[in-house]
This record gives C-alpha cells, sequence and structure tokens, in this order.
C-alpha cells in the first residue's frame, strides 16, 4: 500500500476512505483520473488527426484510464489494504452506450494507441443518449430498452462551444462534447461528442420507440434507429449530417486557430472517414471552404489531399446509398455540391457503376469516398484484395496508388492488461514488461513452449478466468457453468454472414448424437453474447432458436452433464473482458469473404484461445502467423463462395436432402422438443430460410464444421499440455494484432502526423 497515495484518496473524498462508500470513491477516482490526465495534454504542431465516426465503444473508462496512468496497481493496493475492491468501485460506472460493434470498438482502440503513440489524433462523434439498446430476454425472445447510461458523473463533458447545423432549412444548434482519452504512458487526446440540448429521453416510449419526425427532441438518442421505414432513414441522414457539419466546423477553427488559412489544411488536418456514415464531411467541407472565398476547384482538392476513406464491408446492402430525394430534403445545401462532385467523377471515368448519382438517382456515399478522398483502405489482407479485384475492382483500375491495406488491431491495454491481469503478470514474469509498449516482445514466449510449469500455470490461468466468468453469469442469470469443459465462445453481433447459425445447427448436432448415446470427448461449454438489430427478423429468430434450445439442453439433466447452452444477455465491452479471458475455442465462423476483418478473432487469440474458423478476414492473417497445427480451419474458401454465388446456383435444398445429419440438425427445428418451449412461428421461419434460402451458405460448411469441431474437442480431451502449448503459441504470435501497429502504419501511409 502507498501512503501517499492513500493521502491523496483521502484529500478527493475529504473524508477517511475506510469509511467511504464506493460511490464516494468512484467519484474520487475520477477526480484522480481527471487531474491526472488534464496533465498529459500536449500542445499540437503540425498534421493533427480526425477520426469521423459513427461508433466509439469505448467501455468502462476508470480502470483503463487508471492503467494508462500507470496508477492501477497503486489504487488497487491501497483500496486493499482498507478492504475494498477496485472491482467493485469499478460497477459503480456505467458502460458507455457509444457504439454496436467491431467498427466502433476499432474506433476506440485506435484512440487508446493514437494516445499511446504520442499523436495528435482526436475522435469526433455523437453523444447518444441511450446509445444501441439494452438487451434482455423474455419467453425466450430478445426485447429492446432503452440503454441510459448518462450521468452527471459522466467523463465527456459539456463545452461551451456550439456550432449552428442546418437540417432541412432549420438551424440547430450542435454542443460540443470533451471526454479525454489518455495514453499508455503517452499524451491525453480527446473524443468530440456533439449533441443538441433539446433533445429529450422522456418521448421515447414503448421499448425504443418514439416519433422519428421529432428531430429536435430524437436526433441524437439512439445510434443506429430503426430505418425500416422512410422517416428513420432520413433520421440516420439528420444524425450524420449533424455530426459531420459541427466537426467539420471544428476542424476549421481548431487548424485555424494554429494558423492555418484554409488553403493549407491539408497540412494541419487529416481527416479519416470510418466507414460510410460520415462521407457528407467531404461536401460540407468544400461548402465552408467556399464560405471562407476559397474556389470550387481548390476546396476539391483541397478536401481531397485532407480526407481519407476506411472501408469495413464488402456486403452490399452495408454500403450506404440514399435516393436523392432524401439529401434534397435533410441537406439541400449539399446536393448541388454533391452533382458537381459528380460532373467531376464523371470526366474521370466512362463507367456508369463509378458514378456518384446513379441512373436511379440514387446517391452512392462509397463513390464519393473513393473519388474524392486521396486514400481508400481495407482493413485485412483478404479484405482488401476482395474489393480490388472484385468489389471495387473499377475503382482501383481508376485510382490504383489510392487503395492501400491496414490490417486492424486491438489495444493490449483493454484487451491483455485489464481483462486478463493474472496473464498479464505471468508474462510479464516471464520476458518483462517491454510487451506493454512494444507487442512483438510477445514472441520471446515462444522460448517456453516446452517447459511445462509455465504451460501448467496457463492452464491454471484460464481455469479462474472460467471460475470468474461462471461466478459472474450465476449472479447476473441464475445459470450454472461446469467449468471443467471446454468453453467455447461466439461473440459478435448477429448477422447471418457471421453464421451463429452453424453454431447452432452443431449444437443440436450434438445434442441428438448424446441422446443417441453418442457422448462427445469433452464436455462442452457454449457461450453466445450477441444482440440483433430490432428490424432484423431472421436474426431475432436465431437468438430466439438459440435460447430455445439452451432451455431444452438444461431441461435434460442427462445431456447437460456433456454440453451447456448460455447466451449472455446484453453482450457489451464490460462483458467481452469477463469472456474473452475464460474461452478455449474461439468461433470466427463467417463466411468466407464476408467478415472484412474481425477483432474479436484478436481478442480471443491473444488470451490464449485456439481459433475454429473459417478463411475469412484476418483469421487468415491469424492463420499464417500461428501455423496450421494451432488453429482449426474448415469450410469454402473465399474464392469458392465468390465462384458459387457468381454461378448463381446455389441450392440449399439439395445440400440439405444430401445429408441425414444435416437433415436432422434442420428438422428439430421443428420438434417437439423445441416447440416446448420456443415460438413456432420464429423457428419455422428460421428453418424455412435454411432449408430455401440460406444466402450465406451454411450448409455446404456444416459438416467440415462439425468434423473440426470434433476434431478440436478432442485434441483439447486427450492431450492437455499440448492444447496449452498451442495457446502459448497464439499469445505469442498475438503481437502483429496489437493497434499499436495498425495505428503506426495509417500514420506512416497516410497521416503524417505532427509533421
Ligand atoms: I460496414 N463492421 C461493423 O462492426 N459495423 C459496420 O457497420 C460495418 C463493419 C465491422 C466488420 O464487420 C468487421 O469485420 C471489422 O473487423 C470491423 O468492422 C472493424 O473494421
Amino acid at each position: 500500500m502507498s501512503e501517499s497515495m492513500k493521502t491523496t484518496l483521502n484529500e478527493l473524498c475529504q473524508k477517511d476512505i475506510a469509511t467511504a462508500s464506493d460511490a464516494e470513491l468512484y467519484t474520487a477516482l475520477l477526480k484522480l483520473v481527471q487531474e491526472q490526465s488534464q496533465k498529459q495534454i500536449k500542445p499540437v504542431t503540425g498534421r493533427k488527426l480526425y477520426y469521423i465516426s459513427a461508433e466509439f465503444l469505448i467501455g468502462k473508462l476508470l480502470s483503463n484510464n487508471l492503467i494508462n496512468l500507470g496508477l492501477y496497481d497503486e489504487v488497487r493496493e491501497t483500496l486493499a489494504s482498507i478492504g475494498k475492491s477496485l472491482a467493485d468501485i469499478e460497477e459503480q460506472e456505467p458502460e458507455p452506450s457509444l457504439g454496436n460493434g467491431g467498427l466502433g470498438r476499432l474506433a476506440a482502440c485506435f484512440l487508446d494507441s493514437l494516445a499511446t503513440l504520442d499523436l495528435p489524433g482526436d475522435g469526433v462523434g455523437l453523444r447518444y443518449h441511450c446509445g444501441l439498446f439494452h438487451q434482455n430476454f423474455k419467453n425466450n425472445i430478445q426485447n429492446e430498452a432503452p440503454d441510459f447510461w448518462l450521468t452527471d458523473q459522466c467523463a465527456a463533458k459539456a463545452t461551451d462551444t456550439v456550432f449552428p447545423v442546418s437540417l432541412a432549412g432549420n438551424t440547430y444548434s450542435a454542443r460540443l462534447y470533451k471526454l479525454p482519452v489518455t495514453g499508455y504512458e503517452g499524451r491525453t487526446n480527446m473524443l468530440n461528442l456533439f449533441d443538441l440540448d433539446s433533445v429529450d429521453e422522456s418521448v421515447i416510449g414503448d421499448g425504443i420507440s418514439f416519433d422519428k419526425k421529432d428531430i429536435a427532441r430524437n436526433l441524437t438518442l439512439f445510434l443506429y434507429p430503426d430505418d425500416s421505414d422512410e422517416d428513420g432513414r432520413l433520421l440516420r441522414i439528420y444524425q450524420q449530417y449533424f455530426m459531420v457539419s459541427a466537426g467539420a466546423q471544428l476542424i476549421l477553427n481548431e487548424c485555424a486557430a494554429r494558423g492555418c488559412n484554409y488553403h493549407d489544411l491539408a497540412d494541419y488536418a487529416a481527416i479519416q472517414i470510418n466507414d460510410t456514415h460520415p462521407s457528407m464531411v467531404i461536401p460540407e467541407l468544400i461548402r465552408l471552404l467556399e464560405e471562407h472565398g476559397i474556389s470550387f476547384d481548390e476546396a476539391v482538392q483541397i478536401v481531397t489531399d485532407t480526407c481519407a476513406y476506411t472501408n469495413h464491408t464488402i456486403l452490399a446492402e452495408a454500403l450506404e446509398k440514399w435516393p436523392r430525394h432524401y439529401l434534397d430534403t435533410v441537406v439541400p445545401q449539399l446536393m448541388p455540391i454533391i452533382e458537381k462532385l459528380d460532373d467531376i467523377a464523371k470526366t474521370r471515368t466512362t463507367d456508369s457503376s463509378l458514378a456518384i448519382i446513379d441512373q436511379n438517382q440514387v446517391v452512392h456515399m462509397a463513390h464519393m469516398d473513393i473519388h474524392f478522398s486521396h486514400s481508400t483502405n481495407g482493413v485485412a489482407t483478404l479484405h482488401t484484395q476482395i474489393l480490388k479485384e472484385s468489389e471495387l475492382a473499377g475503382f482501383y483500375q481508376l485510382y490504383p496508388n489510392k487503395f492501400n491495406n491496414k490490417t486492424n488491431g486491438i489495444t493490449f491495454r483493454r484487451w491483455l492488461l485489464k481483462c486478463n491481469p493474472a496473464l498479464t503478470s505471468e508474462i510479464e514474469s516471464l520476458i518483462g514488461s517491454g510487451f506493454k509498449k512494444d507487442a512483438s516482445e510477445l514472441k520471446k514466449l515462444l522460448n517456453y513452449t516446452d517447459d511445462a510449469e509455465v504451460l501448467k500455470k496457463l492452464s491454471c490461468i484460464k481455469k479462474a478466468n472460467k471460475e470468474a466468468l461462471a461466478s459472474w453469469l450465476e449472479d447476473k442469470q441464475g445459470i450454472k457453468l461446469n467449468t471443467n469443459a471446454m468453453f467455447s465462445i461466439q461473440s459478435k453481433r448477429l448477422h447471418e454472414y457471421k453464421r451463429q447459425q452453424l453454431n447452432l445447427l452443431f449444437l443440436i448436432h450434438e445434442y441428438l448424437e448424446i441422446k443417441a448415446g453418442h457422448t462427445p470427448a469433452t464436455p462442452l461449454v457454449s457461450i453466445f453474447g450477441a444482440k440483433a438489430a430490432p428490424a432484423y427478423i431472421i436474426a431475432k429468430d436465431i437468438i430466439h432458436s438459440l435460447l430455445t434450445l439452451s432451455q431444452v439442453i438444461s431441461e435434460d439433466p442427462e445431456v447437460s452433464r456433456y454440453l451447456q447452452l448460455a447466451f449472455v444477455e446484453n453482450y457489451n465491452v464490460s462483458a467481452a473482458e469477463k469472456m474473452i479471458p475464460a474461452c478455449d475455442l474461439s468461433e470466427q465462423i463467417s463466411l468466407a469473404s464476408k467478415e472484412a476483418s474481425g477483432t474479436g478473432n484478436m481478442k480471443f487469440m491473444l488470451n490464449g484461445a485456439l481459433t475454429l474458423g473459417t478463411m475469412d478476414g484476418a483469421n487468415v492473417e491469424i492463420a499464417e502467423a500461428v501455423g496450421n497445427d494451432n488453429i482449426y480451419i474448415f469450410g469454402q474458401s473465399s474464392k469458392q463462395v465468390i465462384h458459387r454465388y457468381a454461378a448463381g446456383d446455389y441450392c440449399a435444398k439439395d445440400w440439405y436432402e444430401a445429408d441425414p445429419n444435416l437433415r436432422r440438425a434442420i428438422d428439430f427445428l421443428t420438434s417437439e422438443e423445441m416447440l416446448k418451449y420456443g415460438d413456432e412461428e420464429h423457428l419455422k421461419r428460421l428453418q424455412n430460410e435454411l432449408i430455401n434460402k440460406d444466402w450465406f451458405q451454411t450448409l455446404p460448411d456444416f459438416n467440415a464444421y462439425v468434423v473440426r469441431k470434433e476434431q478440436a474437442m478432442s485434441d483439447y480431451a486427450v492431450n492437455p499440455e499440448a492444447w496449452n502449448r498451442r495457446t502459448l503459441i497464439n499469445i505469442a504470435e498475438a503481437g502483429f494484432f496489437s493497434s499499436d501497429r495498425t495505428i503506426k502504419e495509417y500514420d506512416d501511409d497516410i497521416w503524417h502526423l505532427g509533421k
């Protein structure tokens, strides 16, 4: 324990901390973090990055900030000396609800790495009041409730800065909130979040419903408001323009304050457009530069030199495009600019598929990004290759030099130091602490692959993490997990391309095998975490089927000795921090070619799970790093998949009819056992979808998945030491997937910050 820390905390609490409540200690620690992180604010010289994103899935901040400020151990020990636990105090903090999935978590990891690498780089986004939604299960069905997370103690502080933003001809005031982002032994940058004072949480009705037309009151209530009707789609454009217009004004102001005359904007600012949600920043900046007296042609050049675009998907339906009359309604001031940009694009190519505004008067946001920014990147080697060769091939021909790859990464401060302290200190005792700043040093662990004691230690740490997860889940959901089992985890957004339904079919298969007397090589605990978009019907059917199956299994003692299925409610960053360190087998089973990168795959690997995956996204690079013996790869290749789509002759029913195991599993969805706890409409709809459509080709990969997963289960059971050695190799080879490496590449190739 440190006396000086105790004195500091006493002062901040204004009382003896031994008598302080968790809430008082929490407040004191927030003050401590605030004061210390202020000290790390550094002046900006040269180019500064603005990372504009609809999402920042930052997770709870207190512990992470303490770690990054080098105060964590001292605070934890001081609290422990008076019988308090930092983990309990952290329970006081609501998790910020500012993101949805990998794209938002990536933005959060990037902010951490920028600040750690001492690079000037801020985030720009929206201050959602209820973020995504809070998920709860009732009758095995997902329900949505508003996720109120804003409190008086929220780290995002209101400022006096407001910018006028014109939406559908009415002027609104965007207020700036600032949330400090402190790096590990680095600097403090800012996450800039905009909000409207008039937004009113009381307009929310049943579930997460509200009047979509009442922009003044609803604008920043939710991330990704339901876009299944036109009002919802218009609301998304309102949000996007509000974010980029206020963001663009902030950027111009800050640069001007540092001496920029706007002609030289690209020397002061680099803007990264995180997918297409912020794409309107391009015409908006042009509009603002023209207001400052710069000619249109020059403004186009300045903006192109300043902006860069990251693509995060090849799914056509996720590439935003808006009917032009939407933009005419919401942002009439931008349409003349977008039209002129479209004219310029047409002088560069005769290929009409590359137009910004197509023949049907639909505006393609990604096309505008590629024509009018200087860099387009994918997020994993395979993804970038597919963009170049197929999805964006026409653009690649036109602008070969704009295209580049930046394989995603994760911050090890949160995804190792914070979430797995036991593993962190074991690693530190073996190879020192250099890996915290230089992740490639993890390779030094390869010296211990034959050290039986180290391998044993790894498995003890894993066991303890499983116990911790089990007791958390028992408290939360009353589920008792068998911690002697192998833990397989699939946690990510619920989407057909990610194929939670493939895992579902496997679990039905195992259930039926166990019923038939064929017990598995090891007991298996299969854990899911996923939210489905509220309007995504099949995704909700998949959740329903999993929850129903979970009940079928748990009501059957004979089966549940060997097999358990747990679905973690309201999966978020905090849940991930508990789940990932407890995992043996990381499920990364998307249809090859569809997962741009994945970042969960990296988090699991870093925490000593082996990957069961398809050759998709960053799985390909993980396989390369660890070698085929240390990963379980299965399924069609991306080439085969792309070929099958092109041929257009995939027929799910043929597969259903040809494979008796597959047929048995799919038929089981509407069996008596399932109907006892499940709803026929949901179960039937999913069954029908699988047999008659199966757009993401679950069926062709079913057999290979079963074989590979059973192999993993047998390896795990038969030779634990060999398994532990392979987990060590996975940890040792995870260094490449540090977001510090990713950010360094962005900086070297695209941003050139501080110069
Ligand atoms: I587009 N991603 C996401 O989370 N939300 C989106 O709207 C879109 C993409 C994800 C991809 O699905 C992942 O493969 C990728 O790892 C992640 O973005 C970060 O690049």
